[in-house]
């Protein structure tokens, strides 16, 4: 079997990528490890900067979501008992983030694909991509017990932080950079009108709090958990509990309960390979970086070296100029790590960190309070939390 591009992961970079190259007459294959009924089980994140938006409506596949989706124009920081709101739209002249799940956004990239005749090997084994230091990569997997092999052209890296990509390539041509967090975040969901109209970070001494929604209807929330916490540790009962007494009184008693839907903790963690090319194997998204989610910027992070490597992937094709591609790895990571130090800088001003104490909570309200008192300063947060131009 031959094709152009090869994508390892049908997550939303291997779906996107897939859909562009796809609209632009540029062969691709999909190799998935899990089922797609598992991939689309997967509840992640749910706030979209514009540059992720207009990306879906390039790709054709933004028409439910400008639809159903909720566009912000501000969201609350809650610390010391009261709330304060950052204006997105007022401090960046006119911006604003779109909250619509990544659950939907991956229903739509596949519909889209089916529609458009898109290859996609679902429950695809032992993935491995081969030879792509030389003019020749092809990628090898199993499935229903026999191996098959696509020779291609390139190779795309889609398959996330757990993936093969990255781990194929030797060890002393990439080099990785991380940080572990000591706490995790437990998230559930529930089929309750969200507390406010606009998103909530909390900031409480007794840990960090996140009020965030899927619709009017449905509310996804996140408290900072320990990472020993095992999701049966946490009750519905109990969790209700431990997010009123994180918010302030007034929006504690305004919050609606009921049964989760969904419970999951997720450990934090800031990564990133270096470089994110290796010959014709390029790594996109998770699978070359990760960012706490307290800035809301992974999938946003994805969409963006989407947008790198299509271009330079079109420019090959179109004029067989490489200089696209060859700008990939240090374009994408200039944006990478200032999204990295942005998810850095909110998770570390808003959670309780064990070794920092009563000092560290004292710093933190210092900093926030800073921030609603000085324009450049809240201007500096909102034009990181819709997202830098690429
Ligand atoms: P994904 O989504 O992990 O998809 C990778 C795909 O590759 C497949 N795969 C393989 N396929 C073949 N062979 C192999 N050997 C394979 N190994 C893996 C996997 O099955 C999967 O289908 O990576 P991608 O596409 O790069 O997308 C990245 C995003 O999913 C991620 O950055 C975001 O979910 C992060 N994130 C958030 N990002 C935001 O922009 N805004 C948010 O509000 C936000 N909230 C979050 C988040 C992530 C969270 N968790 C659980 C990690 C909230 C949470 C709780
Ligand atoms: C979410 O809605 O899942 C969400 C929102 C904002 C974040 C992280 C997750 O920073």
């Amino acid at each position: 079997m031959r094709t152009q591009v090869v994508i390892i992961g049908s997550g939303p970079s291997g779906l996107l990528l897939g859909q562009l190259l796809t609209n632009d007459g540029i062969d691709n294959i999909i190799l998935e490890r899990s089922s797609q009924e598992h991939v689309l089980a997967r509840i992640r994140a749910g706030v979209l900067e514009e540059g992720t938006t207009a990306m879906l409506d390039e790709a054709g596949a933004g028409e439910r979501m400008r639809r159903e989706g909720l566009p912000h124009d501000g969201f609350d920081m809650a610390f010391d008992g009261r709330r304060h709101r950052v204006d997105l739209f007022g401090l960046t002249g006119g911006k604003r983030v779109m909250i619509y799940g990544q659950t939907e956004v991956t229903h739509d990239l596949m519909d889209k694909r089916a529609a458009t005749g898109g290859a996609t090997v679902y429950e695809a084994a032992d993935v491995a991509p081969h030879g792509f230091d030389s003019e020749r990569p092809y990628v090898t997997y199993k499935k229903d017990g026999a191996t098959f092999r696509i020779d291609c052209d390139f190779i795309a890296g889609c398959d996330g932080y757990h993936g093969i990509s990255r781990k194929s390539v030797p060890e002393t041509a990439i080099k990785l950079y991380e940080r572990a967090y000591p706490f995790g975040w437990l998230g559930i969901i529930a089929e309750v009108p969200p507390v406010g109209e606009e998103l909530i970070y909390a900031n409480h001494p007794r840990g960090f709090a996140l009020c965030s929604m899927r619709s009017h209807t449905r509310s996804r929330y996140y408290v900072q958990c320990s990472l020993d916490d095992k999701v049966d540790d946490w009750s519905d009962d109990r969790f209700w509990d431990e997010i009123r007494a994180r918010l302030p009184a007034a929006t504690a008693e305004q919050m609606t309960t009921g049964p989760s839907i969904e419970k999951s903790i997720a450990p934090l963690r800031s990564f990133v390979a270096e470089p994110l090319r290796f010959g014709r194997l390029f790594l996109v998204g998770d699978a070359g970086h990760i960012v706490p989610p307290t800035g809301a910027k992974g999938l946003n992070l994805a969409a963006s070296d989407v947008r790198y490597l299509f271009d330079g992937l079109r420019e090959f094709y179109a004029d067989r100029s490489s200089a696209g591609m060859d700008a990939y790895s240090q374009k994408a990571l200039a944006r990478v790590w200032k999204a990295e130090r942005f998810s850095w800088w909110m998770t570390s001003t808003l959670h309780k960190f064990p070794e920092t104490g009563a000092f560290g909570q004292k710093i933190q309200e210092a900093e926030l309070d800073y921030l609603f008192h000085s324009r450049a300063a809240s201007t500096a947060l909102a034009e990181n939390y819709v997202g830098l131009p690429y």
